[in-house]
């Protein structure tokens, strides 16, 4: 075993989005770039010399190997010990826990979440800090600097080790501790939600499927639902992580979950659907025939919370991202609930769950979580609705009839354009921006602008700013349409239009959302020139 000193030189376009590096798999298999991102993460965090980390990902194609390099580079680093979820699997929201519960200078996770997986496909790295959170930017800009300056790595030279016994080994000096991904997790669940209840609705004949999407949650899934809750074996379907999903995309949606959505669409559909994504951190519900959008979820979870023994003494606060839908201000302002407003990114609720202002947050790309870890939860979501279900012993639908004339309906929809050329999308914003003062008392198919500006966040707890979080639009009445580039993507850009109206009247509360909004979506063209920039007529997706 040989620790070695590698000669490289910087590599362009290593800046972590809105979730670590993503970039296709081939890219990451390339000479040195996984390994000039490594170290560049050890110079961003001040060296792992002495420092403990969690290392874990969703199985997806060349995590297996890139867990290998990790530890061998670790060890060159002087780390003192690396704890890694068995076969190198952890999903996102256990590697925070295991980051927090055994106290560590932070972790790696390797994943590219819900974008597909695959040699052709896409893989990612991101770095969680000590508070088991994604690296705020100040971090994330430090890594960005070191992969622009970095001129040689150090690795050990050695064989595989074997990642799938459980226990502890030594790698040069460093400590090796191979863990169960799900014990710790499935622990913490225990503590928030009452499992007998649950058990007592799972008994009831109360019918649910969850469906993996061949995704890391799989294992969480089965011991969680099934083994311990005693869901009927086969309620976890496609529950065996695959390196390619299967071949699909891991992404929680009514597109990509279609065969969750026609089975909870079909005559003898189940009473509970549900999905989450690659790594297990996103999370899609379904009643019997009724979708329910990630923005409404967050708002019935923050209504609802408190039935949940994890929440019983009521939440201290609520977040959401700028453009997810403000159904939860309306809760928020209900229960005299603080309700912050922050850009796209978990890492932008780190501070806020830190400091105790927040303890329920999410966001309309499927993402909803609370301080029991800094990570969205894709199963954590999933047992809080199981968990107020067996308490209000109430079928979704009925429970979204009630929330909506409890508090309103914001009707709500995201287009996606995917693969638009850089300079296209680019241009648009550009053009958008520059109109921005001469929007306000402007009408577009019917509907007046109120306001129109470019989000900033002055983070209140630290204080710091981040500019160019996305353009937003109101109008008169409510509605409001979010222009946003997305920080995720691999090739090309991704336009997403965010699309909001708010709704009072019981009798119109039960409409299609694309109907619902067919003026806020023709302003949109109108207002951002979406045809006449990108050409596209139509969106990839809607959400
Ligand atoms: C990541 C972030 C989320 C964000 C989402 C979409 O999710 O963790 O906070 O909402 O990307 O980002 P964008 O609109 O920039 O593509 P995940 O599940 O991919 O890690």
């Amino acid at each position: 075993m040989q620790r070695i000193t590698v000669q490289t030189t910087p590599i362009e376009g290593q800046k972590p989005g809105t979730s670590g590096l993503r970039k296709k798999t081939r890219v990451f298999m390339g000479a040195h770039y996984l390994e000039n991102f490594v170290q560049a993460i050890w110079a961003g965090i001040g060296g792992v010399a002495g420092k403990t980390l969690v290392l874990g990902g969703d199985g997806r194609y060349f995590n297996d190997r890139a867990a290998q390099v990790i530890l061998r580079m670790a060890a060159a680093s002087g780390a003192k010990k690396v704890i890694v979820g068995q076969n190198a699997l952890l999903s996102t929201p256990a590697a925070s826990n295991l980051i927090r519960i055994r106290k560590t200078g932070g972790g790696i996770i390797m994943s590219a979440s819900h974008n597909p997986g695959g040699p052709e496909e896409d893989f990612g790295v991101k770095f969680n800090t000590p508070n088991g959170g994604p690296a705020p930017e100040d971090v994330t800009n430090r890594i960005f600097e070191a992969t622009r300056q970095v001129t040689s790595y150090d690795i050990v030279e050695t064989q595989d080790i074997d990642l799938s016994r459980l226990g502890a080994m030594r790698l040069a000096g460093m400590e090796i501790e191979i863990v169960d991904p799900v014990a710790d997790y499935a622990a913490l669940m225990e503590t928030l939600f009452d499992f007998d209840a649950i058990r007592g609705l799972l008994a009831s004949g109360f019918r649910l499927r969850f469906d993996a999407m061949h995704a890391v949650t799989g294992p969480y899934a089965k011991a969680i639902l099934e083994e311990k809750l005693g869901a009927p074996a086969g309620s976890v379907v496609n529950a065996v992580p695959s390196p390619d999903f299967g071949g699909g995309h891991p992404d929680p949606n009514p597109i990509w979950a279609k065969e969750l959505m026609d089975a909870m669409f079909a005559a003898d559909a189940p009473d509970f659907g549900a999905a989450s994504d690659g790594d297990g951190d996103r999370n899609m519900i379904v009643g019997r025939g009724i979708y329910v959008t990630p923005s409404d979820s967050l708002a019935v979870l923050a209504a609802n919370a408190h039935l949940a023994p994890g929440y019983a003494a009521g939440l201290k606060g609520v977040a959401r991202s700028m453009p997810t839908s403000r159904a939860l201000d309306r809760v928020a302002a209900a229960k005299g609930l603080d309700c912050y407003e922050t850009p796209t990114g978990w890492k932008f609720f780190g501070n806020l769950l830190d400091a105790g202002r927040v303890s329920l947050c999410g966001e309309e790309s499927a993402g909803t979580g609370s301080d029991h870890v800094r990570e969205k939860d894709g199963l954590w979501a999933v047992l809080l609705w199981l968990n107020i279900i067996a308490v209000k012993r109430q079928a979704v639908a009925d429970m979204m009839t009630v929330h909506w004339s409890e508090f309103g309906r914001n009707y709500y929809s995201r287009h996606d354009y995917e693969g638009v050329e850089t300079d296209k999308a680019n241009t648009l914003v550009d053009d958008l921006r520059a109109r921005l003062a001469d929007l306000p008392g402007k009408v577009f198919s019917g509907l007046t602008v109120e306001t129109a500006d470019e989000f900033a966040y002055d983070d209140p707890v630290d204080g710091s700013r981040s500019e160019n979080q996305g353009i937003r639009v109101a109008f008169e009445g409510g509605a409001r349409i979010v222009y946003r580039l997305s920080g995720t993507g691999t090739v090309g850009a991704t336009l997403r239009v965010y699309l909001e109206d708010v709704e009072s009247d019981p009798a119109k509360m039960h409409r299609d959302a694309q109907e619902a909004l067919s003026a806020v979506i023709s302003a949109a063209d109108e207002i951002g020139g979406i045809t006449r920039f990108t050409g596209r007529s139509e969106p990839d997706v809607r959400t």
